[in-house]
């Protein structure tokens, strides 16, 4: 679709878009394939001429919490994320947060405990010996930035679904929250925590995780963007309040996955 057919069809003088394009293109990117709708579509669903800030904002975000229910309807829990071989890793994998890879928290993993909250029955913190004795999963998949890249990579550690059964999750409620050592957070819908390849991973490549990668614990996600694979995970919690993220409190899709 060329940037010309995207435009409504309205009277020229009537639209104000102009100033909100670069915004307005951004959450249209944000509406995955299956569910997109076009430029056009959108200030035609939205029923108003987007004539100033506030309502445009509104639009925006009233289309993204829409987007997130369709999602979640699209979602279905035995998808598998494609997955590679080993010669096709990315070396050397790519690095990317908040801030630049030198202040990457340092964790000293004999200090370091995984924090349980929420809607569970076990609430006592985790030790990286006590997730290392539960099964672990491997899975070579790849990593997608909405800021442009994508790398394959090899993560090993316990599948979400098996740790949240070991704390007696109430795996009715509707979303698991992340807090990070570096104030980075991140959430997900039950489904997608539940998903066999949504795993706690302690290992990249089969060692553990480099301090750039998120050591000594990265929630590891390949259903989602990168975005919603947070490092450095401090605490695990179980809610019924979406908890948000980073990113998606920025105005990110919050569902951002398939
Ligand atoms: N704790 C924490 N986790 C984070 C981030 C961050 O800044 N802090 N950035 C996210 C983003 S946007 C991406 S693309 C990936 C990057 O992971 P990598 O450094 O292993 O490539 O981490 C995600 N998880
Ligand atoms: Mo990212």
């Amino acid at each position: 679709m060329s940037e010309q057919d995207e435009m409504p069809v309205r009277k020229p003088e009537k639209i104000k878009l102009a100033d909100h394009r670069t915004a307005l293109v951004k959450v249209e990117r944000r509406l995955v394939l299956r569910s997109a709708l076009s430029l056009g579509a959108l200030s035609m669903l939205a029923g108003c001429d987007l004539q100033d800030n506030d309502s445009v904002d509104k639009v925006l975000w009233s289309m993204s919490r829409w987007n997130d229910r369709v999602q979640a309807l699209l979602f279905r829990g035995d998808k598998l994320a494609p997955t590679y071989a080993a010669s096709q890793i990315t070396n050397p994998f790519p690095f990317n947060a908040f801030y630049d890879e030198v202040n990457a928290p340092d964790i000293d993993v004999s200090d370091w405990r995984l924090e349980v909250s929420g809607l569970v029955r076990d609430k006592q913190p985790w030790t990286i010996e006590r997730l290392r004795a539960l099964p672990q999963a491997e899975q070579i998949t790849r990593h997608i930035c909405i800021e442009g890249w994508s790398a394959i990579g090899q993560w090993s550690g316990v599948p979400l679904k098996k740790f949240l059964q070991a704390v007696g999750a109430d795996t009715s409620a509707k979303y698991v929250g992340f807090k990070c050592a570096d104030r980075y957070y991140s959430s997900l819908d039950m489904p997608t925590a539940l998903h066999p390849q949504t795993i706690l991973a302690l290992d990249f490549r089969k060692e553990p995780l480099p301090t750039s990668y998120g050591f000594p614990l990265k929630v590891r996600v390949p259903t989602k963007l990168g975005f919603k694979n947070p490092k450095h995970v401090v605490a695990i919690y179980v809610t019924n309040e979406n908890p948000g993220g980073y990113w998606e409190d920025q105005g990110y899709n919050w569902f951002s996955g398939v």
